[in-house]
C-alpha cells in the first residue's frame, strides 16, 4: 500500500472539530495511523499471530472497524485453519471502497468479506476470533456494553476477543505524563505542534477513551474471562479476553 503523507492538520484551520473518516482521511490513512499510534506496526501482525492460534476450523473471524483492512489482511495471511471466513466491517464508505480495491490485488489464504455497515448492526455468529483494533473508542460509550455483550454471545467456547484502544488514566499526573509522551512520539514522527493541537481538537468529541478498569469490567460483564493486557505503548493498549 503506498503511503501518502498526512498533512491534513498542518495548516491553521478556523474549525478543527468533528474528525471524520472521509475521502481526505482515507488517502493518508496508513501514514496517519502509523505516525499517530505508537506500536500500531507491531499490534497488527501480532493480531494476526494471535488469530492463527485461536481460529477454529469452520468458524468466522470478525474485524470490526476494519478501515483499509490492515488487520484483516494480517489475519488472512497468518491463519492456517480450514473453512474460515474473515468478515471485515466498517461504516465509512470511503474506507470500504478503498479496501475493496486493494483486496483484489493483495490477499492471503483466508477469504475476506467486506461489509459496509455499523458494527452495532453486525450479526456475530459462530465466531472464534473477534477483533476491535482501535475502533471501540469511536463508539458512543453508552453503546459499548451492548456491543461487547452481543460479540460474546456470538463467540464459540475457546474463542477470543482482541481489543486495541487508546485509554485514559484516573491519576491526573499519569494522564499528563502519558499525553506528553504521546505528543513527543508524534513530534518524532514529524508532526508539528500545530498539527498535534489541531488533531487533538478534532478528535475531542469523537474519540472517547476509557480507563483500563472500565474495559476490564465490561469484558467480565459480557461473560468473557481472564481479560489480559498483552501490549502497551504509552496510552495505547491491546487486550485479549476469552469465551
Ligand atoms: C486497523 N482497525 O488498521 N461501525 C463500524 N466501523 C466504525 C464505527 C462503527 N460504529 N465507528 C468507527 N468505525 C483498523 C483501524 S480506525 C482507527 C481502525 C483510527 C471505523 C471508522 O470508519 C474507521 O475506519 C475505524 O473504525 C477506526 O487495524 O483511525 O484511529
Amino acid at each position: 500500500m503506498n503511503k501518502k503523507h498526512d498533512n491534513l492538520f498542518a495548516k491553521s484551520r478556523a474549525l478543527t472539530t468533528g474528525f471524520r473518516f472521509d475521502e481526505q482521511v482515507v488517502k493518508v490513512f496508513p501514514d496517519m495511523i502509523t505516525r499517530s499510534v505508537p506500536g500500531y506496526e507491531l499490534v497488527i501482525p501480532m493480531t494476526g499471530m494471535l488469530a492463527r492460534r485461536y481460529a477454529q476450523p469452520h468458524t468466522n473471524i470478525y474485524d470490526l472497524g476494519c478501515s483499509l483492512g490492515a488487520t484483516s489482511l494480517a489475519m488472512s495471511f497468518a491463519v492456517q485453519a480450514d473453512g474460515i471466513k474473515i468478515i471485515a466491517v466498517d461504516n465509512s464508505a470511503a474506507m470500504v471502497g478503498r479496501f475493496r480495491n486493494t483486496l483484489s490485488e493483495n490477499r492471503g489464504g483466508i477469504p475476506v468479506e467486506i461489509c459496509l455497515e455499523n458494527m452495532v448492526d453486525t450479526n456475530i455468529e459462530n465466531a472464534s476470533v473477534v477483533v476491535l483494533n482501535f475502533t471501540l473508542q469511536f463508539l458512543d460509550v453508552e453503546q459499548r456494553q451492548a456491543l461487547i455483550n452481543r460479540i460474546s454471545a456470538g463467540m464459540n467456547p475457546g474463542g477470543v476477543l482482541i481489543v486495541s484502544e487508546k485509554i485514559c488514566f484516573e491519576n491526573e499526573q499519569e494522564q499528563n505524563d502519558q499525553t506528553n509522551w504521546h505528543h513527543d512520539f508524534k513530534r518524532t514522527q514529524g508532526y508539528s505542534d500545530l498539527e498535534i493541537a489541531q488533531k487533538r481538537n478534532a478528535l475531542e468529541d469523537v474519540l472517547r477513551p476509557e480507563t483500563e478498569a472500565a474495559h476490564m469490567e465490561r469484558f467480565k460483564q459480557a461473560g468473557l474471562s481472564n481479560p489480559k493486557r498483552w501490549f502497551q505503548c504509552f496510552s495505547f493498549v491491546s487486550y485479549i479476553a476469552f469465551k
